[in-house]
């Protein structure tokens, strides 16, 4: 691992937003890979820090400033990581499921599908099995992102397909999947379209169903 990678997992695990956004524009001023600043850097730095928080070394609102440091340093990276797509991809309702304030992968999902062409609406977290549904709805969304961090908040998954078909809306949009604790297993079984491992994958599958 690169001293400008282990700057950016440092800097994370600080929590402090100003060197998190240094050490990131010094990476893509040395011509790191962005994709290699998000994975090997910031999503490492908030690996190490749910570590640390495992092993009582820091506390939950050490996670919090870490949490919104790493989202200063996605801004910056963000240009780099999807740019010059046409917009035509189709919509996309996404959220993180109800009973789930963990949003910092679902942004980075939802920004990157922005980038890559789709239209989204984020609904943001703690979303509701019928705030979904009436979003997509409403906007006429072909694709419906969901994401869970939490093994008590992945039921929720299923409670939001059990709407969509209770309103005869589930053969009109494809349900992509994904969060930490959620498996391609766990997609198949509550019977969702598409799982993705990170961001990046979410991009390709949400791509595949559209
Ligand atoms: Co929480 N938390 N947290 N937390 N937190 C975890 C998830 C945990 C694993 C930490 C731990 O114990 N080691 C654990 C969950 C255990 C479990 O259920 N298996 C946990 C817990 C227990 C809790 C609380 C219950 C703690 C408490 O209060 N006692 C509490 C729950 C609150 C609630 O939601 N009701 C809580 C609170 C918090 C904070 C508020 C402090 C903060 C969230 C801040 C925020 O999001 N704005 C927080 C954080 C930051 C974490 C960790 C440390 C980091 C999560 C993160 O942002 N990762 C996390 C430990 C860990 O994951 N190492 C932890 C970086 C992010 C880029 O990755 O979110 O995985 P990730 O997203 C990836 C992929 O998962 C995927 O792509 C993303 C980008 O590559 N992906 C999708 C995500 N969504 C997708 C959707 C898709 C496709 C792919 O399609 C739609």
């Amino acid at each position: 691992m690169t001293d400008i990678m282990k700057d950016i997992i440092a800097a994370v695990i600080d929590g402090e937003p100003g060197p998190v956004t240094t050490a990131v524009s010094a990476a893509l001023e040395a011509g790191e890979d962005p994709e290699s600043i998000l994975n090997d850097g910031l999503t490492a730095g908030m690996t190490a820090v749910g570590e640390m928080l495992d092993q009582g070394e820091i506390f939950i609102p050490d996670v919090l400033w870490a949490a919104e440091a790493m989202q200063e340093g996605l801004a910056v990276l963000l240009p780099h990581l999807a740019h010059g797509v046409s917009r035509s991809a189709g919509t996309v309702v996404i959220g993180t499921v109800q009973g789930d304030v963990h949003d910092i992968g679902k942004n980075l999902v939802g920004l990157m599908l922005s980038g890559a062409g789709f239209e989204v609406r984020d609904l943001g977290h703690d979303v509701a099995p019928e705030a979904f549904v009436d979003s997509v709805a409403h906007n006429g969304a072909g694709l419906l992102g969901m994401s869970a961090m939490l093994t008590t908040t992945m039921p929720a998954m299923t409670r939001t397909l059990e709407l969509l078909r209770a309103r005869g809306m589930r053969e009109k949009v494809h349900v992509l999947v994904g969060g930490a604790p959620v498996t391609q297993g766990y997609a198949d079984k509550i019977g969702a379209d598409g799982w993705a491992i990170d961001a990046t994958r979410a991009v390709v599958v949400a791509k595949e169903l559209a």
